[in-house]
């Protein structure tokens, strides 16, 4: 029986996996861990227990370990990468004063602990085209820096502690739930909400910039599938490139433009979050998670697409 704590429950990939997590036959509970300026609200806090979890506060993280007896934490609290570079110290300290005291609690109370990673963990001497399980990561934003820092902390309580950390290497990752906040490749979600809205897209990132995106349903499975692959299989734990699809804006809006043919874009690009994408990889190798824990994605772009515009027609009653 796994009884779990999300914490950053209410954040773009919190809110989606929490709900998955207690759909999931198991038996065992999911805790909705939230800060106070983000509570759970609507089915995410009528479907279960939530408590409040600061990643700052060890105290909070450890009593809420003890009180539902918790054997899992996901940790999603994060700024994500512009977000981050406006605000590097906070994302220090969230992304790793957080995570040490969380890997703390993991290890005086062994619990198994999944803290996500990212394209954004690689830098620009990293080669771009099929990026490697294992090679250079230099990146030059605080967020790669912290994703970096996190894969490498996260080893370290394995071998030192033999605290059971696991991570993946999220690319873009794209959902009609949660809104996304302050990432670099947001724009790949929010251009859907123009389309089928009718309103002209002004998109940030230059025509031409390819990125590893993923819809949401494939990287929440992903998230399930690598905390309950057999750790004898592994061989790689913190943290494993996954892939599904790799586009750049003119690709992702052609393939809108046969559903919604009106769609309308301009750019306006935004230099911070370009430097960002022109840094990360353009198409991740991920053969070593197919290989180690069975990885393997369910959506294409045309299929995303789809189900992106007949959902959010739907949310908006369009
Ligand atoms: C961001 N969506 O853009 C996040 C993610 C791989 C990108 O880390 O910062």
């Amino acid at each position: 029986m796994k009884n779990i704590l999300v914490i950053g429950s209410t954040g773009q990939i919190g809110s989606e996996l929490t709900m998955k997590l207690r759909a999931e036959k198991g038996g065992g509970v999911t805790v909705a861990g939230y800060i106070p300026s983000a509570p759970p609200t609507g089915r995410l806090l009528a479907s279960g227990p939530s408590e409040e979890v600061n990643v700052c506060n060890a105290k909070q993280i450890a009593d809420v370990v003890d009180k539902y007896d918790i054997d899992t934490i996901y940790n999603l609290a994060a700024l994500l990468s512009a977000t981050a570079e406006r605000l590097p110290l906070k994302a220090w300290d969230i992304q790793m004063n957080g995570l040490i005291n969380i890997l703390e609690v993991a290890r005086e109370k062994h619990v198994a602990v999944f803290t996500p990673s990212s394209i954004g963990s690689f830098g620009p001497s990293t080669p771009h085209d099929m990026t490697p399980q294992d090679t250079i990561q230099r990146p030059t934003s605080m967020y790669g820096v912290t994703k970096v820092a996190t894969e490498l902390l996260s080893d370290y309580y394995f071998h030192k502690y033999g605290v059971d950390t696991r991570s993946v290497r999220f690319p873009g990752l794209i959902s009609y739930t949660t809104p996304p906040g302050g990432g670099t490749t947001d724009y790949a979600v929010e251009v859907f909400y123009s389309a089928v809205k009718g309103e002209e897209f002004v998109c940030p990132i230059a025509a031409g910039t390819y990125m590893d995106m993923m819809y949401m349903p494939d990287a929440l499975q992903a998230a399930v599938n690598i905390m309950t692959a057999k750790p004898t299989y592994l061989k790689h734990r913190n943290s494993f490139n996954i892939a599904s699809m790799s586009f750049e804006p003119e690709t992702l809006f052609a393939a809108i433009r046969k559903y919604i043919p009106s769609l309308k874009v301009r750019y306006e690009v935004d230099p911070v979050r370009q430097a960002i994408a022109d840094s990360w990889p353009d198409r991740m190798d991920d053969s070593c998670a197919r290989k180690e824990w069975g990885w393997a994605p369910t959506y294409d772009l045309d299929s995303m697409v789809r189900d992106m515009i007949a959902n959010l027609k739907k949310k908006f009653q369009l």
